[in-house]
């Protein structure tokens, strides 16, 4: 492979988008309670809240809608999406769920009792959730460098064994029913997790019957990067990464939204029949059957197919990391702090930095992706205090050190020359950085209170 890359693909169809006013979008944004969750789609030009449901399917995908099996029980495409799971991630068992969070929920409810603690490499919104909801207690013991912006280390992911022996020696590892291990961390900038780590930590945990449950729902990103970053691991395939990272896991929760290249979807897998069965069990009460959990046939179909092209040559991931890392690359010679190694799935504004000038219970981040969205159209999310909630004993903010606006990208369907676009959008708002105010809550949900908040300007 030289260094320069190209997509492995060509565009068949194409899906117009519309340039609004900033008129327009000064009314759509106000009208949203400056909530970038609440806007319409119609008033978006491009599209960087999440890549989570908003990737292209494949030709191929596509037609394996057409021939989902939609038999209630025991229906075709459920097998064919159980081989693609098995031989790709090297699970044995399959309990498939309508996305990542009705995986979260089974998973929380089998193991968790309530006073238990669940350690993981930073939190996730509806993992912790799920884990709340269970009686449980989120302990984070991610590395400390995953909490600072500019730090350079390259596996940002990675769980700091110390802070796990800590916790252990603390609550006793028979209050802790599982570790969650998240690959390419979401909430830290979608940063990797080592494999020298994930084997650490595996053995650590198995030395005191803890399991350990993957978050797999980025898995493909961060076998990307150990292959671009770790020694030993530059002529593996990442098919073979991944089956590596999977190696040193109990099981996994996949949200398919992501990695696996469908726009609804997601599992549970495990590797014991008897928690399967457990799963299983609640599966039929809160999903559906178990075999197709919250799918339908066509849906279990189009994510075998997806499972299988993800990995098929390493050409896809290399192009999707691609993408993400140009557009970081053209903002960090612009000027503009990112979180740093650019990571997978989309590049994180530092709005603490960007936005000094405001008080981090004035939702910086918050107020820079309205912003973003009223200087360009271009649509980011807030990753930040918002997000993060209120602790539930004390009632106070969470105040996470990282204040970020991700600006995520879908797979396969944006250019180049959009990514352009959103470099020049946030150049703008990064110049007319001190006139952005800050905001206050007119409307503040109970729980993952960041979806539906509303929101506005501090005069
Ligand atoms: C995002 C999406 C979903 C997700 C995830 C990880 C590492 C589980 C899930 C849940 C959607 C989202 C969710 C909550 C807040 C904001 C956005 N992440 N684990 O945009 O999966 O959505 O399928 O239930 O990233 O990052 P699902």
């Amino acid at each position: 492979m030289g260094t320069v890359w190209a997509e492995p693909y060509k565009i068949k169809m194409v899906e117009p988008i519309r340039i609004t006013s900033v008129e327009e979008r000064h009314a759509a944004i106000r009208e949203a309670g400056y909530n970038t969750f609440l806007l319409r789609s119609d008033d978006v030009y491009i599209d960087l809240l999440t890549d989570s449901g908003t990737s292209a399917m494949s030709d191929r995908q596509w037609a394996g809608l057409m021939l989902g099996d939609e038999s209630y029980a025991g229906s075709r495409s459920y097998y064919h999406l159980e081989e693609a799971m098995r031989g790709v991630y090297g699970y044995e068992e399959l309990v498939p769920t309508h996305q990542g969070r009705g995986a979260e929920h089974l998973l929380s409810q089998i193991l968790i009792e309530p006073g238990d603690t669940v350690p993981g490499n930073m939190y996730f919104t509806t993992t912790r959730f799920h884990q709340e909801y269970a009686g449980g207690r989120f302990a984070d013991v991610i590395v400390d460098s995953a909490h600072d912006p500019a730090a350079l280390d390259p596996f940002k992911g990675n769980v700091d064994l110390t802070k796990l022996q800590a916790l252990i020696d603390e609550v006793g590892a028979d209050r802790i029913p599982y570790l969650s291990l998240e690959t390419n961390v979401n909430m830290a900038g979608g940063q990797p997790v080592s494999m020298a780590n994930l084997q650490a930590t595996y053995e650590l945990c198995r030395q005191h019957g803890i399991l350990v449950m993957l978050d797999a729902t980025r898995a493909l990103e961060n076998a990307w990067f150990i292959k671009q970053r770790e020694d030993g691991y530059a002529d593996r395939s990442v098919a073979e990464i991944l089956r590596e990272i999977c190696s040193y896991s109990d099981g996994a929760t996949v949200s398919s939204k992501k990695d696996n290249l469908v726009n609804i979807g997601g599992f549970l897998a495990l590797r014991d029949p008897e928690l399967a069965r457990q799963a299983r069990a609640l599966l039929v009460a809160f999903e559906g059957l178990h075999t197709y959990g919250g799918m339908s046939g066509r849906d279990m179909e189009a994510l075998a197919r997806g499972i299988e092209e993800m990995v098929e040559t390493d050409d896809h991931i290399r192009a999707r990391v691609g993408q993400v890392e140009y557009l970081g690359n053209k903002l960090l010679e612009a000027g503009i702090p990112i979180v740093q190694p650019i990571g997978g799935h989309g590049v994180f504004l530092d709005a603490r930095a960007m936005l000094s000038h405001l008080p981090q219970d004035q939702f910086p981040a918050q107020a820079l992706a309205a912003e973003i969205y009223v200087e360009s159209g271009v649509r980011g999310m807030e990753r930040g205090v918002v997000s993060a909630g209120r602790d539930p004993v004390t009632g106070d903010h969470h105040y996470p050190e990282l204040e970020l606006v991700r600006l995520t990208i879908p797979r396969r369907v944006y250019t180049q020359a959009h990514m352009d676009v959103v470099v020049e959008a946030v150049r703008q708002v990064h110049t007319n950085r001190d006139a952005v105010r800050g905001l206050r809550f007119t409307h503040e949900p109970e729980s993952l209170r960041f979806f539906q908040a509303r929101f506005e300007p501090i005069e």
